[in-house]
């Protein structure tokens, strides 16, 4: 399949999503969201891949939604067209676990984006923001949701409120990245990340991911009892008996489904 905004590869089992619309610092349209959802799909249903990547451009992993495509909508055109948001959700319930490799500007739906997948991993440049009340409008793709669950109220409230950016440094203290390294590593780091996840177990991974995203979604009673029940599960998988065997015998573990 050809794609207009991204591209995709393959490295070893990893997929490869570079957003590219270098012109317009990777700003998010219909046309690009769709292409992600169609890369995501490809990726998961092949069972070759792992983990998926999603990065963008040294100056940006994307700006935002596109200002140019909304600036005429009216609420009918928004309600509608569900402009964007319609195919957002395809990164949330993608079963494979998707690291953000961030540099540069991640605004608005660019920030909406990268907080969708599972790790985000950034370059020392990235610069993180909710910027859309500068534009009379307001975070719409998750940004008052998923913000203030990774960087408390305040910090959440902070930067939607005076669209303020925040630096990697801070991004990182604050929880909302999980690593910062030199701009020039960012994409060898999610990548051996990403290589990495998809050494192991798959359906390990996936059960992870699983439950790691209950917590967001449930209290913690519901959340541990659907944790042990997953755990239990584990060990019906001939991946726990090689795991376990490998440790025993003091040797590389050999996953079956991965
Ligand atoms: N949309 C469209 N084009 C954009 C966007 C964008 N979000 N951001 C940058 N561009 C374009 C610029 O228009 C410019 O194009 P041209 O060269 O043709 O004039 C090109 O990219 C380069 O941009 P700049 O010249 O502005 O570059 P600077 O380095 O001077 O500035 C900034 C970089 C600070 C990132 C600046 O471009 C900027 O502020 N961009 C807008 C950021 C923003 O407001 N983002 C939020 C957008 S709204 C949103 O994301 C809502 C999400 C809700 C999703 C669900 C919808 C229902």
């Amino acid at each position: 399949m050809s794609y207009e905004n991204i591209l995709v590869e393959t490295r070893g089992r990893v997929g490869l999503i570079t957003l590219n619309r270098p012109k317009a610092l990777n700003a998010l349209n219909d046309v690009l969201v769709d292409e992600v959802g169609a890369a995501l799909d490809a990726f998961e249903s092949n069972d070759d891949i792992g983990a998926i990547v999603i990065t963008g451009s040294e100056k940006a992993f994307a700006a935002g939604a596109d200002i140019g495509a909304m600036a005429t909508f009216s609420y009918m055109d928004a309600y509608l067209s569900d402009y964007i948001t319609r195919n957002w959700e395809r990164v949330k319930t993608c079963r494979k676990p998707i690291i953000a490799a961030v540099a540069g500007y991640a605004l608005g739906g660019g920030c909406e984006m990268a907080m969708a997948c599972d790790i985000i991993i950034a370059a020392d440049t990235a610069k993180f923001g909710q910027p859309e009340i500068k534009l009379g409008i307001l975070p719409g793709a998750g940004g008052t949701q998923r913000l203030p669950r990774a960087v408390s109220k305040a910090k959440a409230m902070d930067m939607c409120l005076t669209a303020r950016m925040m630096d990697a440094i801070e991004a990182e203290r604050a929880g909302l990245v999980s690593r910062v390294v030199p701009a020039d590593k960012l994409l060898d780091e999610a990548l051996t990340a990403a290589e990495t996840i998809a050494g192991f177990s798959l359906p390990v991974v996936m059960m992870i991911k699983e439950s790691v995203n209950r917590a967001y979604e449930s209290g913690l009673s519901e959340g541990l009892l659907f944790e042990r029940r997953v755990f239990h599960s584990a060990f019906a998988l001939e991946d726990q008996k090689e795991g376990m065997a490998a440790f025993v015998e003091k040797r590389a573990a050999d996953f079956k489904h991965r």
